[in-house]
């Protein structure tokens, strides 16, 4: 029988079609039809091929900036080639079907939502697209001006010409705090909302898993969809097993 037959995806449906606030939290697993690769998958995992101390701290930016910054720059480039999935756009279509009824929280850098249309799109994460200054930029400060970084270098990552302060993706690495106004929002719509979709994590990242945990005390109903087993499926009502661009233009329809 088809996913979309079975009494749970009924009873989810039920759900949709009830509740007044909806949060959808997603996960690398969001993209992956698009053709980005997960962190955590087995053969085709990012961190199955790459150390994430290495490439994901603070201190693995500072030991090798080079390294770090031409492999965020490889990432960049697949990542601008790549188009929305059916799932990002059922979410998106559905946001527009329901002004203010769903709140999309995603842990992923890529910008798919927001070229979907989810224009208010929580980004845990950060932003690969974007870069900040790694130390607070000392000739920025002194000369009341915003420093231009040299990016001169192609292979490095763009140095303040007066100071040395270097330029770093504006993404979350481990150990660093996620952006304040963006997860106390995305904490607001946990404690609100009355379904919360569960899509593509792993939910082995903190504190972004523990929104799953927040909706639920808070007594939403809570469904993971993913393919396989999440460490989030025993926070859920209910786990479909399905892709993010197979299950949610079905369910979001
Ligand atoms: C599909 C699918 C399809 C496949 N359809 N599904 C012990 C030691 C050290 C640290 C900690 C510790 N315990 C807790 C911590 C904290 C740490 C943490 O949680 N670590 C755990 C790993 C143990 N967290 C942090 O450090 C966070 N910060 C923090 O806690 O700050 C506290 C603090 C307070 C005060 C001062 C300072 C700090 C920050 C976490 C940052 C995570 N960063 C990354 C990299 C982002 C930039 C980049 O892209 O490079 O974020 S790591 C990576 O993991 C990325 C992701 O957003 C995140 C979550 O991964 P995700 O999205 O769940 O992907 P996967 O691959 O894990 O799962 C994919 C899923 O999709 C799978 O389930 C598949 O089955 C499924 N799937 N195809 C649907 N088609």
């Amino acid at each position: 029988a088809s996913p979309d037959s079975s009494p749970d995806f009924a009873q989810v449906r039920a759900w949709l079609q009830a509740a007044q606030h909806v949060a959808v939290l997603t996960g690398a697993g969001m993209s992956a039809e698009s053709g980005i690769p997960t962190f955590r998958d087995a053969q085709t995992g990012l961190w199955a091929r790459f150390n994430p101390a290495e490439l994901a701290t603070e201190e693995g930016f500072r030991a090798q900036p080079e390294l770090v910054w031409n492999w965020y720059a490889e990432r960049r480039a697949t990542m601008a080639q790549v188009e929305p999935n059916a799932g990002h756009y059922a979410i998106a279509a559905y946001q527009q079907r329901h002004p203010g009824r769903l709140t999309v929280i995603t842990q992923n850098v890529d910008g798919l939502h927001q070229k979907a249309g989810s224009t208010d799109a929580l980004a845990l994460h950060g932003n690969i697209f974007q870069d900040r200054w790694l130390d607070l930029c000392f000739h920025a400060r002194h000369s009341g001006r915003v420093c231009a970084p040299d990016r001169a270098q192609a292979d490095s990552p763009p140095r303040c010409p007066d100071c040395g302060n270097l330029l770093r993706p504006d993404v979350v690495w481990f150990g660093e705090m996620l952006p304040p106004a963006t997860l106390h929002a995305a904490e607001q719509a946990a404690q609100r909302c009355t379904l919360m979709l569960v899509v593509g994590t792993s939910g082995e990242v903190y504190p972004a898993a523990g929104l799953a945990h927040q909706a639920r005390q808070a007594g939403a109903k809570v469904v993971v969809v993913n393919p396989h087993d999440s460490d989030l499926d025993g926070v859920a009502h209910i786990v479909l097993r399905g892709t993010a661009a197979q299950t949610l233009p079905a369910l979001l329809c």
